[in-house]
């Protein structure tokens, strides 16, 4: 018998673990760098170059470095707008198809440098570095493939210049949260002077896996976006419009920037064998750039709102165009609109409602995984049930009748996407009544329906790929409709 005990209580110690220990990771998982990037959900996107002067979208590449003379450029007001706004970040067009540079390259003499623009002795990098500093925001670099004023482009000398310039901006300018490879390749240029067409074979002129690697050696944490990642992928539109079903994962090996993926992108794969989340990059005007007349078509806040719902509210982050004006300034207009929609936003998500109310569960792993840890506020913890289960329900007791209109709901990212599909219902006249049904929630799915009052809210995962691992349940009476 003696010999039995240890056994036994091996057994016990065993059987007690496996029922409180967390369920193993699922399929891909998102990096630390990928994680620090979902966190930061909307920021914004500078698009400034010569086309601001000379009123168009896609400089031709043939530009004077004259025209480039903003008459009271401030990088503080572009950040302090972000930074009010609500906003983490600023990711900069440094070089976009036309190939003026707004750092002074030692490659090129296309660049701030031979501006009047401070006498040619600025560097918008580097304000806008000091800026993003001074207001607490991150810095992002957009740096185009494609270079219409490069008398090299189409050849592998351009590839040398381009790493080159990316090694200028990954080095001389601090920490860099996200570097956006642009897929467009229009083929007309002037390239140096030959004012030609020059096509290249998108899937392999760039080389992409050597330039990339110099991102991950100079700048480790920096997440790197385009149409096929590796570590952001583009949405598959412009328009603001995130896809319901949103997968964060991809088959993308094959896939390249410029690629025919569009339909693609925007829900990813269920069976996507990479972490590459969709990144919504949509700008607050028509254009890219600057326009006079498109002074009077900015977005309205209301219209910001709906953007909101479309990007952030479907698992994507909401990357945000805001161009600066011929004075280098974001102008009132569109900075107004921001701050409105500041505005909106924080009466739209005033009282959360959820947090700390009686929560119950279908079925739960067990102690340190109940339902209450999906309402207490805190990312870190979550419910979640036995690794056999993968449809369960969580209720909310709200006390008393309450009015409810929208559902913000977090899956435990850390361990993988797993729910295929869920719904949500409210108790009326002792009757369960659905509000809202939907397939994938992944890192945050906020959703409306129209004003209830209700002392329960179920959330019921209809099925998922494994156990259902859910950190965070938010419910809100917004005054929106
Ligand atoms: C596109 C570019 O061609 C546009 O000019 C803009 O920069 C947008 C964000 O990406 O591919």
């Amino acid at each position: 018998m003696k010999k039995f005990i240890p056994i036994l209580f091996a057994w016990l110690l065993t059987a007690g673990c496996s029922e409180v220990s967390p369920p193993e990771p699922f399929g891909p998982l998102p990096s630390d760098r990928q994680l620090a990037w979902h966190e930061k959900e909307y920021y914004m996107f500078v698009h400034f170059t010569v086309n601001t002067f000379t009123d168009k979208e896609w400089g031709y590449g043939d530009e004077k470095e004259a025209v480039f003379n903003p008459t009271a450029l401030d990088c503080r007001q572009w950040a302090k707008t972000a930074k009010e706004a609500g906003m983490k970040g600023i990711i900069i067009t440094a070089k976009h198809h036309d190939g003026f540079c707004l750092w002074p390259s030692a490659y090129t003499g296309h660049s701030v440098k031979n501006s009047p623009w401070r006498n040619g002795k600025g560097d918008i990098l580097k304000d806008l570095r000091q800026a993003c500093d001074e207001f607490g925001l991150e810095l992002g670099v957009y740096l185009s493939p494609w270079d219409r004023n490069s008398a090299v482009y189409g050849t592998a000398d351009y590839l040398t210049y381009y790493r080159d310039q990316l090694r200028e901006l990954l080095t001389d300018y601090g920490d860099i949260f996200e570097v956006w490879f642009d897929g467009a390749n229009g083929g007309d240029g002037y390239y140096g002077g030959a004012r030609e067409t020059r096509r290249i074979d998108n899937s392999t002129y760039y080389d992409w896996p050597v330039t990339h690697s110099i991102v991950r050696e100079l700048q480790p944490m920096a997440v790197m976006f385009s149409d096929a990642g590796p570590d952001v992928r583009w949405v598959g539109n412009e328009s603001g419009m995130g896809s319901l079903t949103n997968w964060c994962l991809l088959k993308k090996d094959g896939m390249y920037p410029g690629g025919d993926f569009a339909r693609i992108l925007g829900e990813g794969h269920e069976d996507g064998n990479y972490w590459v989340p969709a990144e919504v990059d949509v700008s607050i005007r028509p254009g890219w750039f600057y326009h006079r007349s498109e002074d009077s078509l900015v977005r309205t806040p209301e219209n910001l709102m709906e953007l909101y719902y479309s990007s952030v509210g479907r698992n994507s982050n909401l990357l945000l165009n805001v161009p600066p004006d011929r004075r280098g300034l974001l102008n009132e207009i569109d900075v107004n609109s921001l701050l409105e929609f500041r505005k909106l936003r924080e009466m739209e998500f005033a009282d959360e409602l959820a947090r700390g109310k009686k929560a119950a569960s279908s079925s739960d792993r067990g102690k340190n995984f109940r339902a209450a840890l999906a309402n207490d506020g805190d990312p870190d913890t979550y419910w979640t049930t036995r690794d056999d289960v993968t449809s369960a329900s969580i209720t909310i007791d709200l006390g008393t009748e309450t009015g409810v209109n929208r559902i913000l709901i977090q899956e435990y990212i850390r361990l993988g996407q797993r729910v295929k599909g869920y719904k949500v219902e409210v108790l009326k006249d002792d009757q369960w009544i659905s509000v809202a049904e939907g397939t994938t929630v992944g890192y945050k799915v906020i959703r409306k329906f129209p004003l209830v009052i209700t002392k329960m809210v179920k959330l019921t995962i209809l099925d998922s790929k494994a156990c259902p691992v859910i950190s965070n349940i938010e419910l809100y009476r917004s005054p929106g409709e």
